[in-house]
């Protein structure tokens, strides 16, 4: 159970491109914080579980074709089915450490480069769901991306297009709040994970400590 101390729990967000490290980041994030005492829930999307989540990995894995704006539709309706679970779990005391949210919904169809969809489209089905407190991106070139060892088999791991969800993550860096963090995710493992630390705990802190989130505007 929560500390009763927590106000509530930092939505923190890990983005970044295939190949940057996310998941292994992630976990090292998580057992750090809970071995202060923190209370962690960890979620990623695109979430395969549900019906939603399924018909995406399907479209991932090729096997199915969907036109470029039901798949951005479908990949943000995944999120949406979390929004109240996400909000809930906040306000229990939970700090969610989550791997890609709306950020990556935005670059990776905008880079497609399908002239009715834009990024500024692309942020409109977003609205209104949980804003993360804290938005750590994982900077990688693609060709460090390439010498850790190729990209997968799925759609979007193609050179060309890593290239373009870069420029992309850069621009929304350039447009951002404040509360998106660059970190230059080329080195060890244990490099970016004091870089990421030194982003994320005193966010958490902050939050756990009182003060509030808003929606996204
Ligand atoms: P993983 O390899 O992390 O499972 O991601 N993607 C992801 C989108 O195109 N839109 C989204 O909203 C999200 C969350 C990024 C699978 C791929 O799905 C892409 C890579």
């Amino acid at each position: 159970e929560p500390r009763n101390s927590v106000v509530r729990g930092a939505f923190v967000v890990v983005e970044g491109l295939d190949r940057a490290g996310k998941t292994t980041q992630v976990q090292r994030l998580c057992s750090k914080l809970y071995a202060l005492g923190h209370n962690i829930k960890t979620l990623r999307f695109p979430d395969r579980n549900s019906t939603i989540g399924q018909m995406i990995s399907s479209y991932l894995q090729n096997e199915t074709d969907m036109d470029d704006h039901v798949i951005h539709l479908l990949f943000s309706a995944n999120r949406w089915e979390k929004a109240k679970w996400i909000e809930e779990t906040l306000s229990k005391g939970y700090t969610i450490i989550c791997d890609r949210y709306f950020y990556s919904g935005m670059v990776y169809s905008a880079a497609k480069q399908n002239p009715s969809l834009s990024l500024s489209w692309t942020k409109h089905p977003e609205i209104g769901l949980p804003l993360p407190d804290v938005v750590v991106f994982l900077d990688l070139e693609p060709w460090q991306a390439e010498q850790r060892g190729g990209y997968g088999e799925e759609k979007y791991e193609k050179r060309e297009m890593q290239l373009r969800v870069r420029e992309l993550f850069l621009q929304l860096l350039k447009a951002d709040d404040g509360r998106m963090k660059i970190v230059n995710a080329g080195d060890g493992m244990d490099a970016v994970e004091e870089r990421i630390w030194k982003e994320v705990l005193p966010c958490v802190e902050a939050v756990e400590g009182g003060s509030f989130g808003v929606k996204i505007g």
